[in-house]
């Protein structure tokens, strides 16, 4: 563990290569595509959220000039796509055959010659539709008389679609029964929405003399979703190339395939011509995926003087209406093992039941690592309420409790083995940066004064970098990546990797990678990625798994490189490749300094005439497989500090501390931001954001109104920290960084807000802890004593 940042060449603070085009307005994105004889599709969409379809006539709609082809279920069937499947081996429907299942499903496709005129003539378009009973709340949904969904699924008689558990039931109920203590709460991680700058689209391209698919689309995943579409749409493999352009954000937004996408395809197949589908914001919030909705009452236990001995907690896991979930195959809940958070536990147990209701599909997005999100709140929130009952003070609970640095490699209660940590120093270092004990004195003083100020903590353990392979696939694709590195003559290199940036800065990170390996400068590493004709296979950019796994495969294809290059250089200085060793960016012989060869010779030398051993291949060029042992176990501790006020119940997040160990760093200034990101995420998620849907299916967070994201104005100057403990299986030591701060943010914010409110008695606010809610709460208890 170290605390200073160190700057070898290649590491370090670099500015970020793709700004240079952002910044002017040079970036390009899928509906920057134009092509010659483009054509533009709409969505119609249903207005219930559970309704039989009697009859669609699209006669009108067929009529209007400007429009080439309307698609409905029935057309789709015909091709057998009426279907697709989804990245949870569910069906998902591409285009409503016999019901529609949530408001905002996809129920008819229209190809005009613009967009105004598509979505005109979308109004032309008669649905007699059948209103059926609806349900929303994922609690009521196994109720014997709730309508079932999914009738279109053989044999299927209720809402249920998974039951799934982790540890020992047995032994945490043994704990439970001895324990001094227990404590227990019911709470929601609401539905929410990554809503990413740029919305969900697709330009479609089918050339019929081919045979062929270009398909520029927003994904997280082009290797992914190219095998998907030739499994889908039986179009061979090789004849499809997916172009993920500059992507606009993604959150997980961008990891599943969506109707739109799939009519897309088709429309280019039935008219001869390229067709863009881009949805608009509304259909973004409302259809396309979502965020958490996990319904859970979890417990904790511990002896009357602090020692935490188990956890256990049972969830209904809200999945909409088709399970559209993207996790690796053998985890239906994610990762939400990690509910046993970053303590030592003597037992832990999880439940969990996933449901469908009248609600969008997709789920797992929006940097949640797979469910750690709603791990890491439900673990922080119990951590609190047990600080509470036991009156204790919720940092030195958490200090006794967290995992001791001699534990690692630690293996939770429920089999995942954490890779490395120093929690004690992490907390330390938070606490002081925020001058906890000052603080508490403070807030004293403030209650005297009849102010509410809250001071919230969060401690978090990620798991990110999925694989390893033979555990985790996404629809039987085992989950590692490659990458390939060509050097040219001159010695400037190009490497193509398989994962996709949405922002992450990837071009400027992987490079610095290559360098810190080669010892070249990174601007002589041009990044190639988004083009699966470019590019080798691999499973893409999600869980924060591209620098664990992809970035991990850069480093062992440089060391490749490195390897070859020895050999060469032995051939170039007529040495044996034992004599020679290697600094920064060249081969030199042992003793004699002066006598060596830079790498930029040694590849213009690999392309030339050297004459090279037997069997060795001329050039540097190599590639690799990266299939990790196991997942990187980021942390981090957080404390916010709230005010609010009594009078309205308006939360402010006055002060934000966060102090975060990605392992090894790469670059510094994109892991700030990629935590100033994720700490916005989390004020947002924890005090505005929220899909809400009345008792009848309609969706209330289908715009920016109602739907509120954080600005600048909602959020505070970040003091962000960090430690380093390396990852001891990855070739750097680096762990992801992409997701912590949205995971471990909200829980800190809540806690700081249940804090606030003490005096009222409050025990827990659900998030978004709006004004209305708090004050809600606030009555709830009546006025402090
Ligand atoms: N990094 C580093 N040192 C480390 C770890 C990471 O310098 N020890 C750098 C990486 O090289 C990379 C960036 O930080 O440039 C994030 O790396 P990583 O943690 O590997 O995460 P991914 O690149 O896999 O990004 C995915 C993650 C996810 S899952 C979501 S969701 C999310 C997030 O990234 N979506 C984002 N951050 C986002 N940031 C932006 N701007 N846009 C999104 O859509
Ligand atoms: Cu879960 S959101 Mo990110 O993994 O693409």
């Amino acid at each position: 563990m170290s605390t200073t940042e160190e700057r070898p060449i290649g590491f370090g603070r670099l500015k970020r290569k793709e700004d240079a085009r952002f910044i002017r307005g040079q970036g390009r994105y899928v509906d920057d595509v134009q092509l010659p004889g483009m054509l533009h599709g709409a969505v119609l969409r249903s207005p219930y959220a559970h309704a039989r379809i009697v009859s669609i006539d699209v006669s009108a709609a067929q009529q209007h000039p400007k429009v080439h082809a309307v698609l409905t279920g029935r057309d789709l069937d015909g091709l057998g796509l009426a279907w697709m499947p989804t990245l949870s081996m569910d069906t998902q429907a591409v285009l409503a055959t016999d019901k529609v299942r949530f408001q905002g499903q996809e129920v008819a496709f229209v190809i005009a010659d613009d967009r105004y005129a598509a979505r005109d003539a979308l109004e032309l378009i008669d649905v007699d539709y059948e209103p059926l009973p609806v349900v929303v709340n994922a609690r009521r949904a196994l109720d014997a008389d709730a309508p079932v969904i999914r009738d279109d699924l053989e044999g299927k008689a209720d809402n249920r679609i998974f039951d799934w558990e982790a540890g020992d039931r047995a032994a945490t109920d043994a704990v439970f029964a001895r324990a001094d203590v227990v404590v227990s709460e019911e709470m929601l991680y609401p539905r929410v929405h990554p809503a990413p700058m740029e919305t969900c689209g697709a330009v479609a391209d089918y050339d019929a003399v081919e045979g062929s698919l270009t398909l520029w689309s927003t994904t997280q995943a082009p290797h992914a979703h190219r095998t998907l579409f030739a499994l889908v749409a039986r179009l061979p493999e090789q004849k499809i190339r997916v172009i993920a352009p500059d992507i606009g954000g993604g959150f997980g937004n961008k990891v599943g395939i969506y109707p739109g996408y799939v009519c897309a395809v088709v429309g280019s197949i039935v008219t001869g011509r390229p067709v863009k589908w881009m949805e608009d914001r509304s259909e973004n919030l409302m259809a396309t995926s979502f965020a958490r909705d996990y319904v859970m009452r979890g417990s904790i236990a511990a002896t009357r003087d602090g020692r935490i001995l188990a956890v256990r907690v049972d969830v209904i896991a809200d999945h909409g209406a088709f399970n559209a979930t993207a996790q690796p195959t053998k985890y239906p809940a994610g990762f939400f093992h990690v509910f046993t958070g970053s303590y030592e536990l003597e037992a832990a147990h999880c439940a969990v039941t996933g449901v469908y209701t009248n609600k969008a599909p997709g789920g797992v997005a929006y940097a949640c690592s797979f469910r750690v999100t709603e791990a890491v709140y439900l673990v922080e929130r119990m951590v609190d309420l047990l600080a509470r009952e036991l009156d204790a003070d919720p940092a030195q609970l958490r200090l006794a409790n967290l995992i001791r640095p001699d534990r690692f490699p630690y293996e939770a209660k429920t089999g995942w083995v954490y890779d490395s940590g120093d929690y004690e120093t992490a907390l330390r270092k938070a606490l002081e940066m925020a001058g906890y004990e000052q603080l508490r004195a403070e807030q004293a003083e403030r209650r005297e004064r009849g102010e509410l100020m809250g001071i919230g903590l969060g401690f978090f353990t990620e798991a990110v970098g999925a694989g390893p392979r033979k555990h985790m696939d996404i629809l039987g694709l085992g989950m590692a990546d490659a990458a390939e590195l060509r050097v040219h003559p001159t010695g400037k290199a190009q490497l193509g990797i398989s994962v996709q940036t949405q922002g992450q800065g990837h071009e400027t990170t992987f490079a610095q990678i290559v360098a810190q390996e080669l010892g070249i400068p990174p601007e002589d590493v041009e990044v190639v990625h988004g083009d699966t004709d470019r590019t080798p296979f691999g499973l893409g950019t999600y869980g924060s798994r591209s620098t664990p796994v992809s970035g991990a495969a850069a480093a062992v294809v440089a060391r490749k490189v490195r390897d070859k290059a020895r050999v060469v250089a032995s051939a170039m200085l007529e040495v044996s490749a034992d004599d020679l060793e290697w600094e920064r960016g060249r081969w030199f012989v042992r003793g004699d300094p002066d006598q060596g060869a830079t790498i930029q010779e040694i590849a213009m030398a690999a392309h030339g005439t050297v004459e090279l051993p037997k069997g060795v291949e001329a050039g540097l060029d190599s590639e690799t497989v990266y299939d990790p042992p196991n997942l990187t176990f980021p942390f981090g501790a957080y404390l916010c500090v709230v005010d609010v006020d009594p009078g309205t119940g308006k939360v402010t997040v006055r002060r934000f501390v966060a102090v975060d160990d990605c392992g090894t760093r790469i670059n510094p200034i994109i892991i700030e931001g990629q935590v100033h990101g994720g700490l916005a995420d989390g004020v947002g998620m924890a005090l505005m954001e929220l899909i809400a849907f009345d008792e009848d299916g309609n969706c209330l967070g289908g715009s920016l109104m109602d739907y509120l994201i954080p600005t600048a104005l909602e959020v505070p100057d970040w003091e962000t920290g960090f430690t380093v403990t390396p990852s001891p299986h990855h070739p750097i030591g680096a762990k992801g960084i992409g997701e912590s701060a949205t995971v471990g943010s909200p829980p800190a914010i809540v806690n700081a807000v249940v804090d606030a409110l003490r005096p009222y008695g409050v025990r827990h606010v659900d998030m978004p802890c709006t004004p209305s809610r708090v004050w809600e709460a606030m009555q709830g208890r009546g006025a402090p004593p």
